[in-house]
């Protein structure tokens, strides 16, 4: 019976020391200790042991199960902490490798673009002067001098909201409305930036709503040649030093006379080509002095004020400065589109 205790506890210590899990621990748990395990057996045998040798064997039974559980609690104890320690470097954080870059979002090509131009002007002297896009009819047509039955009102069919309320065709009503807050006291000399809405069927190069910029500058003595300069000076810090510009007589009902301004054709040198459609030139703005009507009804004398305006699309300038073709790529949103022109 002793041999019998001593081979179990050589047996189970063995498998203890063996064991690689705890699973494996508590198998060998169950199969020596369980209530079917060989030391249960052993101790039910002990009726049939005379009187002297039951406690010694009892003793010794209880003494190799108590020496079979302390080594698997001690085996459990370290199967723990590597187990634990294994975690540890599995799930080891390496603070010093370089951080996961976070994608930004950024100012639309447009408005980069209308910031842009702002600053230039500013850097002129311009202040920004901004309006309401729901405009009336008065400010956005009449005080133009763009009277009721005028043809040019067909020419830029615009959305109506009421009879005397609409969406802006231009931005040219801000004008007007500085104008007039100057009581006829010069000098006014704005840009207007903003949204401008027109009855249009979208195609690559028309939209029902656009960007405009306009400019504005009135006070007494101001020419033909003042217009002249400025745009100059905006064509060459706009699309480089080596451009050229050029006027070409035109017709708007709020200027005369009123001038288109072209720049050079950079791709082609004036040779001619594509963008240029071979003419070496290219259309950027539309300009003029101030008509005498639009200045009187603001309540500007013409007779002491001279003024002169400019017109452009933020788009199309955006357009022929980097090959865009299609205007719907600035509505439509397309990230791989807007990401293109993301500057940090
Ligand atoms: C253009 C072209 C020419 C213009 C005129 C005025 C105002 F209010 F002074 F009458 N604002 N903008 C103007 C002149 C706009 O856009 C192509």
């Amino acid at each position: 019976m002793k041999e019998r205790l001593e081979e179990l506890k050589q047996e189970a210590l063995l498998q203890v020391e063996q064991a690689d899990t705890s699973e494996d621990l508590q198998q060998v748990k169950v199969s020596f200790l369980g209530k079917k395990g060989p030391i249960t057996e052993v101790l039910r045998g002990m009726g049939k042991l005379s009187k002297d040798e039951r406690p010694v064997i009892g003793q010794m039974a209880n003494e190799v199960r108590e020496a079979i559980s302390e080594a698997i609690e001690t085996k459990q104890a370290t199967l723990e902490a590597k187990k634990l320690e294994q975690q540890l470097k599995e799930e080891k954080i390496d603070v010093t490798l370089p951080g996961r870059p976070v994608p930004t979002g950024g100012p639309h090509l447009l408005t980069k673009l209308i910031q842009d131009i702002e600053d230039l002007f500013i850097g002129m002297g311009f202040s920004v002067a901004e309006g309401p896009e729901v405009e009336q009819d008065y400010y956005n047509f009449e005080a133009l001098n763009l009277p009721k039955d005028h043809p040019a009102r067909d020419m830029q069919d615009s959305f109506y909201i009421t009879n005397e309320l609409l969406l802006r065709t231009q931005t040219s009503p801000i004008q007007a409305r500085t104008m007039e807050k100057h009581e006829g006291r010069g000098p006014v000399k704005i840009i207007c930036p903003g949204k401008v809405y027109r009855r249009d069927t979208d195609d690559a190069t028309h939209s029902h709503q656009f960007t405009q910029i306009e400019g504005l500058y009135v006070d007494e003595n101001v020419r033909m040649s003042d217009l002249k300069g400025v745009l100059n000076e905006f064509a060459k810090q706009m699309f480089g030093n080596d451009r050229e510009i050029r006027l070409r007589p035109s017709f708007f009902p709020f200027t005369e006379p009123s001038v288109e301004m072209d720049i050079s054709c950079k791709l082609c040198n004036g040779e001619g080509c594509s963008v240029c459609k071979g003419t070496g030139w290219i259309e950027i703005l539309g300009a003029g002095m101030v008509h005498p009507n639009v200045l009187r009804m603001s309540g500007f004398d013409p007779e002491k004020y001279s003024g002169f305006a400019f017109g452009m699309g933020p788009e199309r300038i955006a357009m022929l400065k980097y090959g865009i073709e299609d205007i719907r790529h600035f509505y439509t949103n397309d990230v791989r589109f807007l990401k293109q022109f993301h500057q940090a």
